[in-house]
């Protein structure tokens, strides 16, 4: 028969942390907890990330996140693995993408489960920090019973098991998530109310926000919720931008008299909604309950049609001039960061370069070299931002990046400006 163990203070003991997944999430959480004096080992299926950390640098920018990582390896708190090892605490922060469908792609999550799932022992304690839809940390669960019969599984009623399993979704910004990762409130859910206080003991060792105990359900869908709510608040905003264009109306100066109510928050249009969460965690709503997420289903489909309303206006004066040459500032999903997945920015030059519309300048100054779809193309150039603007007769500004804050005005003003952030209202 199982021997029980007894949790609660263990989890704050627990000396190694494996954390399987050193991307954006999971190398700042391991560099935390390394800091805070856990023995911490990063897991990653790629050799180079592997080998990156373990010369102390880092393979993302982040604020700060280089110095933090350089000092855990150097003080020996901080390892870099391809396979996982014997540990008391394993933290789940693979991605979770969605495939063709929309629907939610938890093949990184079942492999990373497989790794860890022979390695445990009694006592240890599972926290999925991955972005998951609803009844993932359940399914979890499932898989690791499925290979350990031997465990005893941790159930909702079940005041005795042999390890403890929790959600605990990641709320960071881009930009700045180690002070994020400190100072935001967290939403642990377990599988069973104790699960919960295991995580969260373990959590509060360098959370100084507040920790909201729930189940695990509910913190799946909490978090989702929230990029959810943010995706559908800027839907509103670009679908209002549209109907200005139509109605020649200066939707910045909208939205400025409009928030002058004291309930009224409208947010910023732009040229679609990027990055790895917003525009991606509502389909895992949407996938769980397709008959009611009706909202949010809209808002995703008024997001993602930004970028080919863009693509039109720019086409339309393009093909209003001979030979024309476009300038357009910035790739990234968001100012200041190197980050290009799902970026709206990106899929604008690509329909562009694609359409042969002009002789595209592409200004970036976050990345090292321009992306594969963009390379190779004799009509698509990288500029800087002074020889980029001297040169073309229209400027698609795409990115507010800081550096393109202060552009003289004059010379803005001899040419064709489509503004999709409203940098220069
Ligand atoms: N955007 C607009 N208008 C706005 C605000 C944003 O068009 O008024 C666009 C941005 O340009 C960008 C996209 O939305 O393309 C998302 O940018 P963001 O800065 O709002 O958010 P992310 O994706 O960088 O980070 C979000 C954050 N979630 C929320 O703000 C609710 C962060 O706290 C989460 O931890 C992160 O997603 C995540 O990992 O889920």
């Amino acid at each position: 028969m199982a021997q029980f163990v007894e949790f609660g203070e263990k989890a704050v003991k627990a000396k190694k942390i494996a954390v399987l997944g050193l991307g954006y999430v999971g190398l700042p959480v391991s560099a935390v907890f390394a800091s805070r004096g856990f023995e911490v080992i990063g897991v990653d299926v790629e050799p180079l990330i592997v080998e990156t950390i373990n010369s102390g640098q880092v393979h993302i920018v982040e604020p700060d996140l280089d110095m933090l990582v350089q000092a855990a390896v150097a003080g020996g708190k901080l390892r870099a693995t391809l396979e996982p090892e014997l540990a008391d605490v394993f933290i789940i922060a693979v991605p979770t993408p969605f495939k063709d469908d929309n629907e939610p792609d938890l093949s990184y999550i079942e492999t990373a489960t497989a790794m860890i799932a022979p390695l445990l022992k009694r006592g240890d304690l599972v926290v999925l920090e991955s972005t998951s839809p609803v009844g993932t940390t359940e399914q979890v669960c499932e898989w690791i019973g499925a290979k350990r019969p031997d465990l005893i599984l941790p159930e909702p009623n079940r005041e005795k098991c042999d390890f403890h399993i929790a959600h605990c979704p990641e709320r960071v910004l881009p930009g700045s998530v180690l002070r994020e990762l400190v100072d935001n409130d967290r939403i642990v859910g377990g599988i069973s109310p104790r699960c919960a206080t295991s995580a969260a003991d373990l959590y509060r060792s360098f959370v100084k926000g507040e920790i909201h105990l729930t189940n695990a359900r509910t913190a799946e869908l909490a978090k989702l919720v929230e990029n959810a709510f943010r995706d559908v608040n800027i839907g509103f905003a670009n679908e209002l931008s549209i109907i200005c264009e139509q109605l020649n109306i200066n939707v910045w100066e909208t939205i400025e008299l409009a928030n002058r109510h004291p309930r009224v928050n409208i947010l910023k249009p732009g040229p679609g909604v990027g990055g790895h969460c917003i525009a991606v965690d509502p389909w895992f709503i949407i996938s769980r309950a397709k008959d009611n997420a009706k909202i949010m289903r809209a808002a995703r489909e008024v997001n993602d049609h930004k970028p080919t309303v863009v693509f039109q206006r720019v086409k339309a004066a393009a093909a209003r001039l001979r030979e024309p040459v476009i300038a357009c500032l910035g790739l990234t999903y968001k100012a200041d960061i190197d980050d290009m997945r799902e970026s709206p920015a990106l899929e604008i030059v690509e329909m562009l370069a694609q359409a042969e519309v002009g002789k595209l300048l592409v200004v970036e100054p976050n990345i090292q070299r321009l992306p594969q779809g963009l390379l190779n193309l004799s009509h698509v150039e990288r500029a800087t931002l002074g020889s980029a603007l001297k040169a073309c007769d229209i400027v698609v500004l795409l990115v507010d990046h800081r550096q393109f804050k202060s552009v003289d005005r004059d010379l803005l003003n001899l040419r064709i400006v489509v503004d999709t952030r409203g940098l220069w209202r």
